[in-house]
């Protein structure tokens, strides 16, 4: 008996059932399981095929959520808009965007739209500032999600029978346990390590021999300094595979980790109002950026500004809407993370994604100049001599903002080869990015390291 009917005969009118026409939409529109070392079928869907099911999706999507959770029924009041005006793909612009503090508003359960007890699972979000963003899964989330783990990891290379050694932290954050149940989903065997121990991952990639590993690129070349800083070499361990994510990286940082470990790096992306990790893969065989599993997710860029959305190809913020979710539906989330769409290569049907360049909140203004970390990242990794391992520091003497560009020299290279390499990065971010800064190089092994997201900026301007 459902919790939400009155006891047979007492008299009392049974409370009406909860709709739930996502999960109507997903049985009217989902394929038969294939075998674990196949693409799954929704993978090899065409364009054409992908839209009819995005639309069919969407559609019970919007409905579940309006039906099921007051904060979006009343957002859709308040701008006129109902969930019969969404007849066509395109129509999902006449919906208002959400974000974190419309979730956050929502503070604990408020936005999930099926009932306490088909909630399995929550997650949450680490808020720097405030309460965290809270996320629930039922049982049917739990499980898609896990297949689109274990299809991002055969995507990347990974093989049912393999050993995957999964450092993401586990916990509210959804990157250890989210990858853990896509990892047995494909038939591997999980060590579920999680994140920090240092000296523990070394000892178990060594006695254990994974040949995946997963964790934030970060990490991975912090765990790469401490092999070498052990005498042992990251060449020599059994890794073939790394699938890396959780922040943002780019092509310098992937030949530098492919380098250091002699492996193959793939990314992954996700962010936990969404799903949490697997929201887009990227293929090994290509490594030509992460493809959207668009059956189960609709991207849109949109001009952070002006909120229009912009056609394929050009640059701006991602925004999602989940299609399959049932415990937490979201519909156009601004995630901050800018980026472009680009068509589908390996899986047509799906479009890419490029590089993120950087979240719209992690951008410094540096007396009127936009710059991203990842921009002197790739700058960074360019010049012969500085390590990967900086860090920025803003502040503002004499009423004008500054910026420190903080980095490790690379122990084989004296003090005095690393300051004109210092001096050079200097040079190249003035042409490149358009902005003067001050280059502090400092000594291997000194700047903060991460077992998960690395905090890239210091902001000691004066609020
Ligand atoms: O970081 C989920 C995840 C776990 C993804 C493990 C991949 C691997 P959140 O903590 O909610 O969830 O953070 C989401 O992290 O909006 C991006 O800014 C950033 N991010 C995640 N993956 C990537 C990536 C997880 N591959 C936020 N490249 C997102 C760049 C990424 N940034």
């Amino acid at each position: 008996m459902s919790i939400t009917s009155a006891p047979e005969g007492s008299g009392v009118p049974a409370a009406p059932a909860p709709t739930n026409a996502v999960a109507e939409a997903i049985a009217a529109t989902e394929h038969a399981p294939t075998a674990p070392r196949e693409p799954d079928a929704e993978e090899l869907l065409t364009r054409q095929e992908i839209e009819a099911i995005q639309l069919t999706r969407l559609k019970a999507t919007v409905s579940h959520a309006y039906d099921n959770i007051s904060a979006y029924r009343d957002l859709y009041d308040a701008h006129g808009v109902k969930p019969s005006d969404l007849q066509t793909l395109e129509d999902l612009a006449k919906f208002p965007l959400t974000d974190k503090e419309f979730l956050r508003n929502a503070y604990p359960f408020k936005s999930f739209a099926v009932p306490m007890d088909q909630v399995r699972r929550i997650h949450a979000s680490s808020g720097t500032t405030g309460k965290p963003t809270v996320v629930g899964y039922t049982e049917g989330d739990i499980s898609r999600w896990a297949s689109l783990l274990a299809r991002c990891l055969r995507f990347s290379g990974v093989q049912p029978g393999d050993i995957v050694h999964n450092a993401y932290g586990y916990g509210l954050f959804t990157g250890g346990l989210g990858a853990h149940y896509g990892i047995e989903k494909l038939g591997c065997t999980v060590i579920p390590m999680s994140g920090g121990q240092t000296e523990k991952q070394i000892q178990l990639i060594q006695d254990f021999m994974p040949r995946v590993i997963l964790c934030t690129p970060t990490y991975l070349l912090a765990l790469a300094d401490a092999f070498r800083s052990k005498g042992l070499d990251p060449r020599a361990t059994s890794l073939e595979i790394g699938v890396l994510g959780a922040e943002p990286w780019t092509e310098e940082m992937r030949r530098e980790i492919e380098t250091a470990w002699g492996i193959t790096a793939c990314d992954i992306y996700g962010l936990s109002e969404v799903m949490g990790p697997g929201v887009a893969g990227e293929s090994s065989e290509r490594k030509d950026g992460s493809t959207i599993w668009e059956d189960q997710f609709r991207p849109e860029i949109i001009d952070p500004m002006t909120e229009k959305v912009l056609p394929t190809g050009h640059h701006g913020e991602l925004v999602f809407t989940t299609l399959t979710k049932e415990a937490l539906p979201v519909i156009r989330y601004r995630t901050h993370d800018l980026t472009r769409l680009a068509p589908g290569t390996d899986r047509p049907g799906h479009r890419r994604m490029g590089r993120i360049t950087g979240r719209s909140d992690d951008m410094i203004i540096l007396r009127g100049v936009n710059l991203f970390p990842t921009q002197i990242e790739e700058i960074a990794l360019g010049i012969e001599g500085l390590s990967p391992h900086f860090q920025l520091e803003l502040t503002r003497p004499d009423s004008m903002d500054q910026m420190t560009v903080h980095i490790e020299r690379r122990p084989e290279m004296s003090r005095e080869e690393a300051e004109s390499a210092g001096a050079e990065l200097g040079r190249q971010i003035k042409v490149k990015v358009g902005s003067s800064c001050q280059v502090r190089v400092a000594e291997p092994e000194t700047l903060a390291r991460s077992s998960g997201k690395l905090r890239r900026i210091y902001d000691r301007r004066p609020r």
